[in-house]
Order: C-alpha cells, then sequence, then structure tokens
C-alpha cells in the first residue's frame, strides 16, 4: 500500500479491503495510522531524570523499589523494583496529571524483566489502573468506572521492552491518577513511561 503524500499528520483513516484466494471482494475496514509530529508527552519527569518529582512510589508487603543511576532508558536514572514470591507483595507508582474529556489516550513504559514468576491468583500483571478526576480533583465514578488494563510480560528481557495501554476518558475528566502495579515475583527496570493524548474519541 502506497500512502505517500496522502496522509496528513495526525490520525489518518484509510480503509482495507481484504479478499479471498478467488478475488473476491470482502468487507471494508477501516483502520487509523498515526502519521506525522511525535505527539507531546504529557507526564512530569517521565524519566526519572528529577528523582521521584510527580511520583508516588508505594510498596505493600515486602516489595520495593528505587530510583537508581546508570541503567535508564537512553538516559541515565530508571525505577529498579523487587516483588518477593509471598503473593502478598505490590509495589506501584503512581502520577496525575490534567487531561480532557472524552479524549483518547497511551500510556506507555519502558521496562526490563528479570526471573519474574507467578503468583498465585494473578496473570496479567502489571495492572494499569486510570482513575477519571473532575475539577474538584474528586472521581468522577465509583471503583467500577476506573479504567484497569492487565499486561503480561516476558520473564526475562535481554533489552528495553515497551507497554502501552489505551484508553478513554468519560465526560468532565480535568485530570486522571495513573497507577502502575507490579503483583508478579521478579525483578523489574522500569523507564520513560509517557502519556500521549490521541485526540477527542470519535473524531477521525
Ligand atoms: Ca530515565
Amino acid at each position: 500500500m502506497d500512502v505517500t503524500g496522502k496522509l496528513r499528520p495526525g490520525t489518518n483513516t484509510v480503509a482495507v479491503r481484504v479478499r479471498d484466494q478467488m478475488g473476491a471482494g470482502g468487507l471494508w475496514h477501516p483502520c487509523y495510522l498515526i502519521f506525522g509530529e511525535e505527539r507531546a508527552n504529557l507526564l512530569q519527569n517521565p524519566s526519572f531524570e528529577d528523582g521521584a518529582a510527580g511520583w508516588t512510589l508505594s510498596a505493600i508487603g515486602e516489595a520495593a523499589g528505587e530510583i537508581i543511576a546508570g541503567e535508564g532508558y537512553q538516559s541515565a536514572h530508571c525505577v529498579s523494583l523487587s516483588v518477593p514470591p509471598d503473593g502478598e507483595s505490590i509495589w506501584s507508582m503512581t502520577t496525575t496529571v490534567p487531561a480532557e474529556g472524552e479524549h483518547r489516550y497511551a500510556y506507555s513504559f519502558r521496562y526490563q524483566t528479570s526471573g519474574v514468576g507467578e503468583h498465585p491468583t494473578i496473570t496479567d500483571s502489571p495492572k494499569v489502573r486510570v482513575i477519571f478526576r473532575g475539577e474538584d480533583g474528586q472521581s468522577l465514578t465509583d471503583t467500577h468506572g476506573y479504567f484497569w488494563a492487565g499486561i503480561k510480560l516476558p520473564a526475562d528481557t535481554d533489552d528495553w521492552q515497551e507497554a502501552r495501554v489505551y484508553f478513554t476518558t468519560p465526560p468532565d475528566t480535568a485530570r486522571i491518577s495513573i497507577t502502575t502495579f507490579f503483583h508478579l515475583p521478579g525483578a523489574y527496570l522500569v523507564d520513560e513511561a509517557s502519556l500521549r493524548d490521541f485526540g477527542a474519541a470519535g473524531e477521525q
């Protein structure tokens, strides 16, 4: 497919038709191409180069984490954390930033894993939770309205990988709190978190 000169910066909608081997036409499916300028990272101190500024780092049980120098993703600093295999310890990191209602967002972070094992009840972790807040800072929803996404990471990585989740904010969102929880036992490095705005939901 050659779309040279046909894309505009931002989100482009193209239709793709899949044919079977006899050449019979199938259905047209819309799909989206993101093109052009890099969208701004909305997080403060996303690479932990300014310590834990802008973040709340939290440990339950025997989990532990700290910001270390010399191991970061294309940078000096990153988070080094570990979760013991007791099935109860959890490590998490939270940041709260302004956001707009009814917008699509992508949250991502870079990670490395070492010796990640199994948890007695949770298979997909880290889990990303997003709480949507109004102008007054209060959550717009009860706990059932939080966004949750579980991510499955490889047990061991040789290099930095990227995890990413997408969500859409409800109307009247003014701020969002994003927490990433690590449940599975093992050692992790985390760096270069990002939050990017992909525009109003429903626009193409
Ligand atoms: Ca960094």
